[in-house]
């Protein structure tokens, strides 16, 4: 595998591995704050990102490429809101689009189309995260401070996703 490649690869296992500790941080801060349904919600991205990092990892080692398990940061454990939470949530996951599109653009440039194809999958799965994330903050932004309105958007969150996702 192209050195260059395998290093965006790498980095890309860190970035996976970083939002799902990010997401694990999340559903910790609206479980301990009484948000049940959030809690869940970002427990499951948790566990979904780590599938994603390690998917990677399969992946580097079948080309026979050398994975690097990265150190992380500590995720920051505070929230002052619920728009605070989602907005990170959004930034984070536009983040990694814009990671993920860098990986494309070098296996374009390298003409390696095998690595190409494999982060396809990346693709289409940031632009579903993408999208939950801005509707899950619309409809915050929507609720404002009404704390009625965060209660049913906790209660909600399931059905906010299933809808956000089926609108694709
Ligand atoms: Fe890994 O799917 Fe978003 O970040």
């Amino acid at each position: 595998m192209n050195k260059s490649i395998e290093k965006l690869l790498n980095d890309q296992v860190k970035y996976e591995a970083g939002a799902s500790m990010h997401y694990l941080a999340m559903a910790s801060w609206a479980d301990a704050n009484g948000y049940n349904g959030i809690a869940e919600f970002f427990y499951n991205q948790s566990e979904e990102e780590r599938v994603h990092m390690i998917k990677l990892v399969k992946f580097i080692n079948e080309r026979s490429g050398k994975v690097v398990v990265p150190a992380l940061e500590q995720p920051t454990p505070e929230y002052k809101s619920l728009n605070e939470l989602f907005e990170v949530f959004l930034k984070s996951e536009m983040f990694v689009t814009e990671q993920i599109n860098h990986v494309i653009f070098e296996c374009l440039d390298k003409k390696d189309y095998n690595v190409h194809n494999f982060m396809q999958w990346y693709v289409t799965e940031q632009l579903e995260e993408e999208a939950v994330a801005r509707t899950l903050l619309d409809k915050l932004n929507i609720i404002g401070d009404d704390k009625s309105g965060h209660y049913m958007f906790d209660r909600d969150i399931n059905t906010i996703v299933s809808s956000a996702t089926a609108a694709e």
